[in-house]
């Protein structure tokens, strides 16, 4: 075993494949100050929960294992290579104190009771993104072969908008980076929620794969069909396996491992963006799967069994122990470190009572994830899979009469069928609406130079009847066109290969998915509307109520120690450095300057305006 605990639960996989699992440079950023963050009273993400993590980390001596950094927070500069000029200046600009004159701008921003504005909330925002971008940078410059950076994995944020508790994609941001030096990146994503933000980034290129594991069903953010797979050159570049309530380690692996495995032999990725949501964990106070802490870190430890230059980030997560326990088990599984199941003493030890134990157990709940369905959606899954043109500078067979799924017309009513099994009481699917909606989803391949944007657009509906707007012409914005290298190293520029490609695809996007979203909208608004209301609440407990049991908020100086799961708060080197594939500007170089000895936990930790290494004591 990776991380030998002996608990009777599902044992991670030393090998995978007959893989072995080789030690790696892991690389770890934290910066000290991200725990002192908080959003409002009663909101339930709580960023102490990375201080948590961090303090498991250090006194179960997992830093022995890995270098440690605190990296340059991301500037206003480096987020536009994604976000908006205008949706950043606002991030920058807004404080709980001047919010009342950003009214039309929090509407336009959706800044409000999933993304409230609060105090450092853009030097929040920077530590997440800099973590990410700094991580990814690493990985490029092949001086590690794993970078961690349980602050980011904020998923959800789109380019001009905030959501679900996400205001700056970080995981965005670090694959533009890794995407300077690596021809395919794929992205994994395990947190409970549908990684929306990060597959509408790059839903129409090639050079990034997305796929995420989610509960889909009434529940938030209402996107990630099994259907959904991409669009233009990114057609079936995207993977969504949608879930029910209850899954557990068993059935997870039985899926996670051949889909990723799948990918893995198709797409041949060069680097790995695995985001850990810890909200797929069981007990978790706004998620609904039932996870341990072992099923969960399996992912982890198959996606590292592949060798490839990971990024490793954080995500959702709301029952802080238990995201602690997680993250920090995984940092173990990821150095390749035993941990004992006691529980070391550290400043947060209270908040592990009555157990003291590491362990995060799976309970009882019912796997409403039937066999069946599982087997159906896998052999979906890596069917259309099976049936993508190419990969960027990989060779594949192009299979005659695929439809859009890339299967046939009988899968596609094979799927149809599942998208009904999963949403009863709809009378239409999503499906069944494209079908009618007359596309024209082939990029428009203007000749004119600057504008390779496509012609398609579009909207969708949430679950909750909200229009989805999108823009995700990530690398492209009129201002920073020229400046879409952007690095956080100083690294010469060759000349750029396949730039038109990725650059097209970006600008593409914006334009594509907001309007077919706004076709589908049209369609599908009275339908939405007439859909069944929105629930908030933690689906575990299939009923309409107040979203946080109020009692269950334990705030950031508070043990959860007195409070049951049931209550609370309710992861062959690879790259050696090699020739990026766009070009480099002029953002600022990165180093390693060598501060203080090693606090324990997270004192002394100093910035000198660049990444800091901090030395081991
Ligand atoms: F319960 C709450 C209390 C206060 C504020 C918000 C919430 C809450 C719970 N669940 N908000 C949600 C979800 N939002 C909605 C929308 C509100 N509309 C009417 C619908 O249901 C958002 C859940 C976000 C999950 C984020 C994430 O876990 O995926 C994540 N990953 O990385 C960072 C966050
Ligand atoms: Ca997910």
């Amino acid at each position: 075993m990776a991380s030998g605990v002996n608990s009777g639960y599902a044992p991670l996989d030393v090998t995978v494949a007959g893989k072995p699992s080789n030690k790696k440079r892991v690389a770890y950023f934290y910066d000290s100050d991200v725990g002192n963050y908080a959003y409002v009273a009663g909101h339930p993400m709580k960023p102490h929960r990375i201080r948590l993590a961090h303090s498991l980390i250090m006194h179960y001596g997992i830093y022995k294992k890995m270098e440690i950094y605190r990296a340059k927070p991301a500037t206003h500069h480096e987020m536009t290579q994604f976000h908006t000029d205008e949706y950043i200046d606002f991030l920058a600009k807004v404080t709980p104190d001047n919010m009342d004159s950003f009214q039309k701008e929090q509407g336009k921003f959706n800044v409000g009771d999933d993304c409230p504005v609060f105090d450092g909330l853009f030097e929040f925002c920077s530590i997440s993104a800099g973590g990410s971008m700094e991580g990814a940078a690493r990985l490029n410059r092949g001086k590690c072969e794993i970078a961690v950076n349980w602050a980011g994995g904020l998923h959800h944020a789109k380019k001009a908008e905030a959501s679900g508790f996400c205001y700056v994609n970080d995981i965005v941001l670090g694959i533009i980076e890794l995407l300077r030096f690596n021809q395919r990146v794929l992205y994994i994503d395990i947190d409970v929620h549908h990684g929306d933000g990060v597959e509408e980034a790059f839903y129409t290129t090639d050079r990034v794969m997305t796929a995420s594991f989610h509960k889909y069903g009434e529940y938030f953010p209402g996107t990630g069909e099994l259907r959904d797979i991409g669009v233009g050159s990114g057609k079936h570049y995207a993977v969504n396996f949608p879930l029910r309530d209850g899954i557990d380690d068993e059935s997870y692996k039985s899926i996670f491992e051949p889909v990723i495995q799948g990918i893995m032999d198709f797409y041949q990725p060069e680097a790995i963006v695995l985001q850990c949501g810890g909200d797929s964990l069981s007990g978790d106070r706004l998620g609904c799967f039932n996870l341990s802490m072992r099923g969960h870190a399996n992912c982890v430890q198959f996606v590292k069994s592949f060798g490839k230059p990971t990024l490793v980030l954080g995500g959702g997560g709301y029952t802080m122990r238990n995201v602690a326990r997680t993250w920090a088990f995984e940092t173990g599984t990821l150095v390749g470190q035993e941990m004992e199941s006691a529980l070391p003493y550290n400043e947060y030890y209270e908040y592990y009572g009555p157990d003291y134990d590491l362990d995060v157990r799976a309970s009882n709940m019912e796997n409403a994830n039937s066999r069946e369905y599982l087997e159906k959606i896998k052999i979906q899954v890596l069917e259309n899979l099976r049936h993508t043109a190419h990969a960027p500078s990989v060779q594949s067979t192009v299979i005659p009469g695929a439809t859009f799924l890339g299967g046939t017309e009988e899968d596609d009513d094979v799927v149809a069928d599942l998208d009904e099994d999963e949403n009863p009481d709809v009378r239409m699917t999503e499906h069944r609406q494209d079908k009618q909606i007359t596309r024209d989803d082939e990029f428009d391949e203007s000749d004119d130079e600057g504008d390779a944007r496509p012609k398609l657009h579009g909207s969708r509906i949430n679950w909750n009847g909200q229009r989805r707007v999108n823009f995700m012409d990530f690398q492209f914005h009129d201002d920073v066109e020229m400046e879409i290298s952007g690095s956080r190293e100083s690294v010469p520029s060759p000349p750029l290969i396949e730039v038109d490609v990725i650059l097209a695809a970006a600008a593409a996007n914006a334009e594509v998915n907001s309007e077919v979203m706004d076709q589908k909208s049209q369609i599908l608004v009275a339908e939405a509307t007439a859909e069944t209301g929105p629930s908030n609440a933690p689906s575990r407990s299939h009923s309409i109520k107040a979203p946080i049991d109020p009692d269950g908020d334990i705030e950031m100086d508070e043990p959860a120690a007195a409070v049951s799961d049931q209550e609370s708060e309710a992861e062959e080197p690879i790259s050696t450095a090699q020739a990026p594939l766009s070009p480099a500007a002029s953002i600022p170089t990165t180093t390693d300057a060598v501060v203080a000895p090693t606090p324990i936990p997270e004192t002394n930790i100093k910035m000198e305006g660049e990444s800091t290494k901090i030395p081991l004591p």
